[in-house]
């Protein structure tokens, strides 16, 4: 690999790593050539990058022309997490997906109006988080690959109506997630067995705490809820608690955001390295290059538990919001 590549050619390199879709990939692709500075050292590169473009862009042809069907609730990942709202009909789950993103699922009065998964992505600061749409939990009949698509999710938001029923909604969402081998993350403990198993955090919204008047009954709720499960009171007419909300989906999701800073160069806050609560300089590594891991020798880092600019060892242990140099 010629040496003197620059950090967008590492950050392509990595949105290609991390991309699912085949026209997410070949954009990865393209943006990585369009950042190699042209000459006799990277011809090589280049004409491997061309190739893989090619190679990926006939596949899509070929799947086009088969025809497959793909089914609505096959959705790509996209951004730093997926979070999938699920409730019973009319709690505003819709509502809350458009008022957040810029998806337009449609939203109205009437009961069952969505009948498939529509996804967007909501911005927290500088991260973009996927948000998920869905039908209408149902006792009687639901569809399988609704389970399958929670079971694909790193958070999942059990959307309530302080309104109507509330408790029994929010049982009911348990029972049924229960049904179908999902139980929420914070009540592992509790579960004997734990074969089959999907364990995935949980946050409870309860929707449509318009005013003070509802206060009252979402404390109530509160109280009778009796488990561990985080519970967020909003109101999606009234725009209430939406920041809170964002902060407590962004804590839920256990990820920090690290910028990289070249040596001797200013740090890049566009976008940032999104890793796992824990993750150490070695991790951060692996995510810039996976040659990195082997090659480096140390790192400096500025942020929490460090003074600015100390010398630190690959098992450093990073915080949300460090700016991390590494050396090679
Ligand atoms: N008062 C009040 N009404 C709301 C609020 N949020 C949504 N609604 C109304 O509740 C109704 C249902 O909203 P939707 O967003 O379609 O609900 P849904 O959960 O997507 O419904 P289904 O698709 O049937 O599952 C609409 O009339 C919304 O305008 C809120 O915060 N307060
Ligand atoms: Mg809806």
């Amino acid at each position: 690999m010629p040496t003197n590549l620059p950090p967008e050619y590492f950050r392509a390199e990595q949105t290609f790593r991390e991309a699912e879709s085949t026209s997410a990939k070949v954009a990865a692709l393209e943006e990585m050539m369009s950042t190699i500075p042209k000459h006799k050292g990277t011809d090589k590169l280049r004409a491997e990058l061309r190739r893989k473009i090619s190679k990926l862009k006939e596949d899509q042809q070929k799947k086009k022309g088969a025809g497959k069907h793909e089914s609505e609730y096959h959705i790509e990942k996209e951004g730093a997490g997926r979070v999938v709202l699920i409730g019973f009909e009319n709690t505003g789950k819709s509502s809350l997906v458009a008022a957040l993103t810029h998806a337009t699922p449609k939203i109205s009065e009437a009961p069952f109006t969505t009948w498939q998964p529509i996804p967007g992505m909501m911005e927290i600061e500088d991260v973009q988080i996927q948000l998920i749409d869905t039908p209408p939990l149902s006792k009687e009949h639901s569809q399988p690959e609704l389970f399958d698509l929670i079971r694909s999710s790193d958070l999942i938001l059990i959307v309530v109506d302080i309104q109507t029923n509330t408790f029994q909604q929010l049982e009911e969402s348990l029972i049924l997630l229960n049904r179908h081998k999902i139980i929420p993350k914070q009540c592992r403990e509790k579960t004997i067995d734990e074969r089959r198993i999907e364990f995935i955090p949980v946050m409870v919204v309860v929707n449509k705490d318009d005013d003070d008047k509802f206060d009252e009954d979402v404390k109530v709720f509160k109280e009778l809820m009796e488990t561990e499960l985080p519970l967020v009171p909003i109101s999606v007419l009234n725009k209430r608690n939406f920041e809170k909300l964002k902060n407590q989906i962004f804590e839920s999701l256990g990820i920090i955001r690290i910028y990289s800073k070249p040596p001797g160069k200013e740090p890049d806050m566009n976008k940032p390295f999104i890793l796992k609560k824990g993750n150490t300089v070695e991790e951060l590594a692996g995510k810039v290059h996976h040659d990195f891991i082997h090659n480096l020798k140390t790192a400096r880092v500025w942020g929490k538990n460090v003074f600015d600019g100390q010398m630190v060892g690959r098992d450093h242990v990073l915080f949300d919001k460090d700016i991390v140099e590494l050396h090679l």
